[in-house]
């Protein structure tokens, strides 16, 4: 036994954003050091994702109970895990991946294993008495730390929002802000524009579950001009000031038949066709990032995307790739994006989530820290996304304080560390200026 080894882990029950219940560890070493964590859950989730174990009873939660995995985390983990140290976290998570056994984490349950990897992480920076970002800069290797530029929710459709618009997101990203605080600042002014801009044309004002508007628009471009009128409404210069980019989250409505279903619209697209619409969003409006606009298996479609479009927008692929290091090579091998969504909960542990960042880093494609539509009000991919360096971070809108705690601890760290802002640099697809 060491100062750092594990004396206690406790998992459990709590709820998420959407009032499911979700999985939370306590970690606590010999030295009395304490770390806790909290994991997210997606909507709009890809196939290849690490395992979310759910009890599947119908009597509790409606069958979304997570009692199965906190059993999983108090009894099998506790005992594996039990006297290990902390401070390896690269053992940790060998350690768990190896117990449960499965490649996508099923038997223990992603929710378990990475909750527990989390608290790890944090009760280990706690007994260095080290910031979380700073440990995880040491983790990952992270010679200086940036504060990332933020893609912020404004309009929201697809399942975020009860199908009301096909195109799941539309966000602001504050291209030419000074700072983390300044972002902010100006995305804030964009959000409350959009709100106003509803009001007056009678659309609803109500929240989306990352704390976004639904408009309930039937076409993307109606969307594209209510951002437009937001950003100039607030002042600011579209393209200049605050760019769009957009999640289409095709993978939700692609159907069987091979096409993509715009069910508002009332088109049905080939690839070919959502690549030339996407192609003329581009044209037309500030876009300068798109995520998941095609199928996580349509990898012709996303060839053919790639060469279109990837030197002049941002690509990210989050279904397409799931935070997994196989997806990401095959998408490399095939000039596939340019950027990956990261998602801790999609790749099951901390280290491996901190491998296909610099994966993709050592490719030249960009990583984006996210969050996941069902949040807590844990901040850690604050942390992740300041240690890592990547440069970009994806949170959700400045509203619910699932969402809003993660931009002030963006606030926190800005200000203890005085990081530099990474700015459009960080953007994959000849945006950088
Ligand atoms: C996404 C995320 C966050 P979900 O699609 O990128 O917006 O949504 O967590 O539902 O997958
Ligand atoms: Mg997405």
């Amino acid at each position: 036994m060491t100062r750092t080894s594990i004396a206690g882990i406790q998992g459990r029950q709590i709820l998420d954003s959407r009032g499911r219940p979700t999985v939370e560890v306590d970690v606590t070493l010999a030295d009395g050091s304490f770390g806790r964590a909290a994991v997210p859950s997606g909507a709009s989730t890809g196939t290849a994702e690490a395992h979310e174990l759910r009890d599947g009873d119908p009597l509790h939660y409606a069958g979304l109970g997570v009692r199965k995995a906190v059993q999983n985390v108090n009894t099998e983990i506790a005992a594996a895990l039990g006297g290990c140290d902390a401070g390896d976290q690269r053992g940790i998570d060998d350690r768990l991946r190896e117990l449960d056994g499965t490649a996508q984490l099923k038997r223990l349950g992603a929710n378990a294993v990475l909750g527990t990897s989390i608290a790890v992480c944090r009760a280990a920076a706690a007994a260095a008495r080290q910031a979380l970002h700073a440990r995880i800069a040491e983790l990952s290797g992270t010679a200086r730390i940036e504060m990332p530029v933020p893609m912020v929710n404004i309009l929201s459709g697809g399942l975020h929002a009860g199908r009301g618009m096909d195109v799941q997101d539309f966000l602001a990203i504050p291209v030419r802000a000074a700072s983390i605080e300044d972002a902010i600042h100006l995305v804030s002014r964009v959000r409350n524009a959009a709100a106003e801009q509803c009001r007056q044309l009678g659309l609803p004002t109500l929240l989306a579950d990352e704390g976004g508007l639904s408009p309930g628009y039937e076409r993307s471009t109606q969307a594209l001009e209510l951002m437009l009128k937001s950003i100039e409404a607030a002042g600011l210069t579209p393209g200049q000031d605050m760019a769009i980019a957009i999640d289409v989250a095709a993978t939700a409505f692609k159907a069987e038949d091979g096409r993509y279903h715009l069910a508002r619209e009332g088109r049905k697209l080939d690839s070919e066709g959502m690549i030339d619409m996407m192609e003329q969003w581009v044209k037309d409006y500030p876009v300068v990032s798109i995520e998941d606009g095609l199928d996580e298996e349509d990898w012709e479609g996303w060839k053919a995307l790639s060469s279109r479009l990837a030197k002049r927008v941002q690509l990210v692929g989050d279904d397409l790739f799931t935070t997994n290091g196989e997806r990401l090579g095959r998408g490399m091998a095939s000039g596939v994006a340019n950027g990956v969504l990261v998602k801790v909960n999609q790749n099951g542990t901390l280290s491996g989530t901190l491998d296909v960042i610099a994966q993709a880093k050592a490719a030249g494609y960009a990583p984006i820290i996210s969050a996941r539509s069902g949040e807590t009000e844990d901040p850690f991919i604050a942390d992740l996304a300041v240690g890592t360096a990547v440069g970009q971070i994806k949170i959700g809108s400045l509203r619910t304080s699932s969402t809003v705690c993660k931009y002030n601890q963006l606030l926190r760290i800005e200000m203890e560390t005085a990081a530099p802002y990474a700015g459009m640099k960080a953007l994959a697809g000849g945006n950088a200026s």
